[in-house]
C-alpha cells in the first residue's frame, strides 16, 4: 500500500520549482491542463504585486504520467521561474562559481525568516534563506494539490474556498455559497458589495505604503466517515490539517468548525445534534448542525469539513520599517525589493491544495490501492457498511 507524500525543491528567484509526488495510485487521469486550471488561481487576486505578472506558472510533468495516467511510480513536475530570465537573477541565483561580487542583502526585515534562518544556518546573507523562504514554493504545493484533488474527486470529494475576511472588512455568508461567483471574483467573495469594499481597503492600503491579512475558509464536501483516527495524538486529522495550513506562509491561525466561537459558549449550545434515521435526507447519520466542521475526535463525521486560516498582513512593505543590519547591528531600515499587499484570495487556493493533501493522505491511508480501480472499490465496500446496522440490506 502506498503513502501520499511530496517533496519540493527550488528557490523564488532561481530556475525553477520542482516537486516530487509518491504514493499516487496508477490509473489516475492527470495533464498538464488539469494543473494549470489550478495554478492559474493561485496567481489571480486583487493585491497581488508585479511579480504575478512576469510569472505564467505552467508545471511541466517530467515523470510518472503516461498518456494522460499516472502509472503509480513517482510524479515530478517542473515548473519554470520566469523571472530567473532576467540577468541579474542568473547571476544573484547562480548555481555555480560567479566572477563578480554579488551584493548581499543584510537589512534584516522583520516578520520573516530573515534574522532567525540566518542565525541558524550561518550565513552573512540574507539571500539564501529568503529565497527558499518565499511563497513562491506554495505554486509548487497547488500544483501537488491538483493531484490530489483528483483522486478525491474520483470518490466525491470536492474542494472549494472563499475569503472571509479583508482586514476588518466581513463578508456576508449565505447558506448555499455560490462556488462561481467567488470564482468570478478578485478577492473571492460572492457578494458584489462586500467584493468592492475590500478591494477598496486593498487599494487604501497599498496607497499608504502598507499591507493588509485577512481570514479565508476551505471546505471538503462528500468525505467519508473516518478518515483520520482518534488513536493516536498524530493520527488526528484536525491536527494533520492544523500543521498543514499553518506550514502556508503568514497563516498564523487555524480553526476548524466553531473552534473560536464555540469557546464563548456553554456545551449544550456547541453540540452537532445526530439526527434520527427519519430526518436523513442525503446519506445515513446526518447532523443536525456542523459547528464541529466535519471532525469530531480527529475524524471525520460525514460532514462538510470546514477549516479557516487567518493571514497576518504580509511582512515586507514598501513603508521602509526599522530594523537592523545583520553585519553591524546598527539600526537599518528594512530590505525592500517588490510585494503584494494582499495575498489572502490567493492564500485560500493554497489551503485548498493543503486540506486536498492531508485528506487524500488520509484517504489512501484508510482505503488503499495501487490502482484506482483498487481505491474506489475500497472505498465503495467501505460506505456499504455505513449506517445503524439494522437498516442496512
Ligand atoms: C514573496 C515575495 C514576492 C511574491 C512571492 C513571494 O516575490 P518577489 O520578491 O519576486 O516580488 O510575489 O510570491 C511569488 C513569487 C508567488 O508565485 O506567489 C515572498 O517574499 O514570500
Amino acid at each position: 500500500m502506498s503513502t501520499f507524500r511530496f517533496l519540493t525543491a527550488g528557490e523564488s528567484h532561481g530556475k525553477g520549482i520542482t516537486s516530487v509526488v509518491e504514493g499516487v495510485p496508477a490509473g489516475l487521469p492527470i495533464t498538464e491542463e488539469i494543473i494549470e486550471a489550478d495554478l492559474v488561481r493561485r496567481q489571480r487576486g486583487y493585491g497581488r504585486g508585479q511579480r504575478q505578472q512576469i510569472e505564467k506558472d505552467h508545471a511541466e510533468i517530467t515523470g510518472g504520467v503516461r498518456h494522460g495516467l499516472t502509472m503509480g511510480s513517482p510524479i515530478s513536475l517542473w515548473m519554470v521561474n520566469a523571472d530567473h530570465q532576467n540577468a541579474n537573477w542568473q547571476v544573484r541565483m547562480a548555481s555555480g562559481p560567479v566572477d563578480q561580487e554579488v551584493e548581499r542583502v543584510t537589512l534584516l526585515r522583520p516578520g520573516h525568516a530573515d534574522l532567525a534562518g540566518t542565525q541558524k544556518y550561518g550565513f552573512d546573507d540574507v539571500r539564501p534563506i529568503l529565497e527558499r523562504s518565499s511563497a513562491r514554493e506554495t505554486a509548487q504545493r497547488v500544483a501537488v494539490g491538483s493531484i490530489a484533488r483528483a483522486l478525491l474527486r474520483e470518490i466525491g470529494i470536492t474542494i472549494h474556498s472563499h475569503v472571509l475576511t479583508i482586514g476588518d472588512i466581513d463578508a456576508r455568508v449565505p447558506e448555499r455559497i455560490d462556488w462561481d461567483a467567488v470564482e468570478g471574483s478578485p478577492v473571492r467573495v460572492s457578494d458584489r458589495d462586500i467584493e468592492a469594499h475590500m478591494m477598496a481597503r486593498i487599494d487604501e492600503v497599498k496607497v499608504g505604503l502598507d499591507s493588509v491579512g485577512g481570514i479565508f475558509e476551505v471546505r471538503a464536501s462528500g468525505v467519508p466517515f473516518g478518515l483520520g483516527s482518534h488513536i493516536q495524538w498524530d493520527r488526528r486529522l484536525d491536527g494533520q490539517i492544523a500543521q498543514a495550513f499553518l506550514s502556508i506562509n503568514a497563516v498564523k491561525g487555524v480553526e476548524i468548525g466553531d473552534g473560536f466561537a464555540n469557546a464563548r459558549k456553554v456545551g449544550s449550545e456547541v453540540q452537532d445534534i445526530i439526527l434520527p434515521a427519519d430526518a436523513w435526507e442525503r446519506r445515513p447519520w446526518e447532523h443536525e448542525t456542523n459547528r464541529a466542521g466535519g471532525i469530531e475526535a480527529g475524524m471525520t463525521n460525514g460532514e462538510e469539513i470546514i477549516v479557516r486560516g487567518a493571514l497576518k498582513p504580509i511582512s515586507t512593505i514598501p513603508r521602509r520599517l526599522p530594523s537592523t543590519d545583520l553585519l553591524t547591528g546598527n539600526e537599518a531600515t528594512a530590505f525592500y525589493e517588490r510585494s503584494d499587499a494582499c495575498v489572502v484570495p490567493a492564500a485560500g487556493v493554497i489551503g485548498e491544495a493543503m486540506l486536498a493533501i492531508v485528506l487524500a493522505t488520509a484517504a489512501l491511508e484508510k482505503f488503499g490501492g495501487d490502482h484506482l480501480t483498487e481505491f474506489v472499490r475500497n472505498y465503495e465496500a467501505f460506505q456499504a457498511t455505513v449506517g445503524p446496522r439494522e437498516r442496512r440490506d
